[in-house]
């Protein structure tokens, strides 16, 4: 890590507090004339601080840049993120991470456009990618589970992301929607997509797709989602440095994914449900074929969602969309 890095790793980490350019030169052994110099260049980098007579510098903002040198930043991660394909445009990342996984990348690469031109949802929906404002991410993942087991991952994911956010943003709310979306306060700020690459009983890769819309301002969604979409900006009322949540979310999916390897899904279950929004609610859902309305009444050890009829009948519910009523 670079002295320049060093000094912006303890001003973050003075989480905005001052500090002092005397302490930070003392501390790391350089002079100020040297501090004020890094300084300078993070500025460029566009950082942005303000200078408090006697007391030092606060950070007041970050570049708007999720270049994998920003990620690396807040990474504590052995495999997640440690291979990163950082691009300005893409069609997809979902169709890049395709053609990286059948070339041999690795377990935990991951692929981020600053902007997406064919972002997709389930079953070829598009998704809104706007440029510079969301976290448009997929990660290779190659776990040891059969594809019947992956079926679960995206729950999984949810987790991991809901916990990253709750983290970061404490007066964030986000709730689990099963079994794909993040919604805040009833509006969807995250989409997840899995797909997956296998054979018969083999897993070669999952190609996990993550859209978080961060930074966009009301007027910055289109007509179509206007109404049901929101940002983690708007809802937690700050700028949000998307380099420290990306980091944070593959922390927790790294922890997460091991357990759910060894143990399977039934060992995140109990999260899951604390986390979700979902349970206990009187739901629509719409398979490809049937419309089916009663209570979620519960989730099973392998993430199948079951609907409670009014007449009793219990269903299981391995796919589809759900509307809570
Ligand atoms: P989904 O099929 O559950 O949701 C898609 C629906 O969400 C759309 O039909 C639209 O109504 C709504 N929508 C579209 N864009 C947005 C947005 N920015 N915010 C809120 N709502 C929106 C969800 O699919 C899965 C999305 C995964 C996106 C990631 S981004 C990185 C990766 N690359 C890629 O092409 N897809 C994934």
């Amino acid at each position: 890590i670079s002295m320049k890095d060093e000094i912006l790793k303890r001003i973050l980490a003075a989480d905005g507090e001052a500090v002092s350019g005397q302490e930070l030169a003392d501390s790391l052994g350089v002079s100020r004339t040297a501090v004020w110099k890094h300084m300078q260049t993070l500025q460029e980098e566009g950082y942005t601080f303000e200078t408090i007579k006697k007391k030092g510098y606060v950070l007041t903002g970050v570049p708007n840049s999720l270049n994998p040198t920003q990620i690396e930043l807040f990474l504590k991660t052995a495999h997640f993120g440690r291979e990163i394909h950082y691009y300005d445009v893409v069609d997809s990342t979902q169709t890049i991470a395709h053609k990286l996984a059948q070339e041999g990348a690795p377990h935990g690469t991951i692929i981020i456009g600053e902007e997406q031109t064919a972002g997709r949802g389930r079953m070829a929906r598009p998704w809104e990618s706007a440029h510079g404002t969301g976290i448009w991410m997929t990660i290779i993942v190659r776990p040891d589970v059969t594809p019947q087991q992956a079926s679960s991952y995206t729950l999984v994911v949810a987790v991991a992301v809901t916990m990253a956010i709750k983290t970061l943003y404490k007066h964030v709310e986000p709730a689990i929607k099963w079994p794909n979306d993040l919604l805040i306060n009833g509006k969807k700020c995250t989409g997840i997509l899995t797909e997956m690459q296998a054979e018969a009983d083999l897993v070669q890769a999952l190609l996990v797709g993550i859209g978080i819309n961060a930074n966009q301002a009301a007027a910055d969604f289109s007509p179509d989602i206007a109404d049901i979409a929101t940002s983690l900006r708007l809802e937690a009322g700050e700028e949000i440095n998307r380099a420290a949540l990306v980091a944070s979310i593959l922390h927790y999916l790294e922890q997460f994914t091991e357990l759910y390897v060894k143990e399977g899904f039934a060992s995140i279950k109990t999260l899951w449900q604390q986390l979700s929004c979902t349970i206990g609610q009187r739901i629509e859902v719409k398979t490809l074929r049937e419309r089916f309305e009663g209570i979620a009444s519960g989730i099973t050890d392998d993430g199948v969602l079951q609907l409670t009829q009014d007449n009793g009948i219990i269903r299981t519910i391995y796919a589809g969309d759900i509307k809570i009523l």
